[in-house]
């Protein structure tokens, strides 16, 4: 039965940490996966989250199932932090969410309910862009293609290409966006480029897709949420997945919700009845914990509190880890101007370093970063970054 299966390849992320792991050195250090840890290198629990699991626990809860597009209360929460919470679109019922198994689960949702409205039409993917987007898309039976994205050269968004791209999709295109904080680059559009990407994708008839999965890590919540708010003003329908993987740090509680904007009320009754149909056959219903501790959180005054302080906390972190690398490579006798790095946003850098230099670092040092030149900013702490500035400057001499 299984003669002719082939190995597949690594997952180049996954497979990445597993070398980290089995590496024997005891100061190595990884910066492949995009995962938040403090400075002390660990992936925080925040107290937030403790607070509200403990209230839960206490509960002793019955495990019975959830409804298929997952708890209300979660729900609700979801759209209110993407939309604001006096959002007309909120009131008009013009929104429908469902949790979703993390933001990569709300995604495949999301593709698999658009390809079962026949519109025969590719999805559309930044160039570069996470792995995985191509993956879900293509596993949901979508032709991928690319749109324009990054300059290497100005190591920005190479927005007159972009906008060609867009202008030249098939109406029906879905068009996969970060929502803020681009990965793997760290370069994001700006409000402006926003507005004109929404009138494109109105006038080509482009189906707007967008990703948010570091919400509250580049400006502050309500700030990158500014692209979603801009979708939301334009009258079209679109669609937005949400992770809470890194804004909670609850990777691995899986949680994610993919919210659909429609055109009326009635709209949305008919696309939940048929998103639920898309869920029922894939996993029948959400998982409850992870789910139960975010809406505790975002619905109760002071721990929402304590989590947008905590939020604020490794954001601020990442952005002192930006500078202090510049800086230490500087000091470090790099000739290369490196302060594109505290321009970028998010958890990612683009470092500019080729596969061999990559390479080098995870051979001689015992420094880990995709090959690609990424590298998790938000794994830097005042204890590793010596180590990796003066790595860097030493492979590049
Ligand atoms: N989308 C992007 C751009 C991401 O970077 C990630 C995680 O790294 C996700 C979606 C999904 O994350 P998760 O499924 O862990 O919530
Ligand atoms: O580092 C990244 O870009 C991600 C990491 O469910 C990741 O690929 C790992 C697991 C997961 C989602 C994202």
């Amino acid at each position: 039965l299984f003669t002719s299966v082939q190995l597949a390849p690594k997952d180049p992320i996954f497979g990445l940490t597993e070398a980290y792991v089995a590496d024997q050195r005891a100061d190595k250090v990884n910066l492949g996966v995009g995962v938040y840890t403090t400075d002390e290198g660990k992936i925080p629990l925040l107290q937030a989250v403790m607070q509200a699991e403990e209230t839960l626990v206490a509960k002793h809860a019955p495990r019975g199932y959830v409804p298929i597009e997952g708890p209300n209360p979660f729900n609700l929460a979801v759209q209110q932090l993407l939309f604001g919470a006096d959002s007309d679109l909120i009131k008009e019922g013009r929104v429908v969410t469902a949790e979703g198994i993390g933001g990569t689960g709300a995604l495949r949702i999301g593709a698999d309910f658009i390809k079962r409205l026949n519109l025969n039409a590719p999805a559309a993917i930044s160039n570069p862009t996470w792995e995985n987007h191509r993956g879900i898309f293509e596993s949901a039976g979508f032709e991928v293609i690319e749109y324009t994205y990054f300059d290497g050269n100005t190591r920005g968004v190479d927005f007159a290409g972009m906008v060609k791209s867009l202008e030249s999709f098939p109406a029906n295109t879905t068009v996969v966006l970060h929502a803020c904080c681009h990965n793997p680059t760290g370069a994001d559009i700006t409000e402006a480029q926003w507005v004109q990407v929404i009138e494109i994708c109105k006038a080509k008839k482009l189906i707007p897709f967008l990703d948010m999965a570091y919400q509250g890590f580049a400006d502050g919540i309500e700030q990158d949420g500014a692209a979603v708010r801009l979708f939301a003003k334009s009258g079209m329908s679109f669609f937005v997945s949400s992770s809470f993987s890194k804004s909670f740090s609850l990777y691995g509680e899986r949680v994610g919700a993919l919210s659909i904007i429609t055109e009326s009320k009635e709209e949305s009754t008919r696309v939940m009845s048929q998103l639920k149909r898309v869920i029922r056959t894939n996993y029948s219903n959400p998982p409850t914990h992870g789910a139960a501790i975010t809406a505790a959180v975002l619905n109760s005054p002071e721990l929402r509190k304590l989590w947008e302080d905590e939020l604020a906390q490794m954001r601020e972190r990442i952005k002192s880890m930006r500078e202090a690398l510049v800086t230490k490579l500087a000091a470090a006798g790099t000739k290369q101007d490196f302060s594109f790095i505290n321009e970028q946003r998010g958890m990612f850098s683009y470092s500019g370093l080729s596969p061999e230099q990559v390479e080098r670092l995870q051979k001689e040092d015992g420094i880990y970063a995709l090959s690609t030149g990424r590298i998790c900013v938000a794994a830097l702490n005042t204890k590793n970054i010596d180590k990796v500035a003066t790595a860097i400057a030493r492979i590049l001499a």
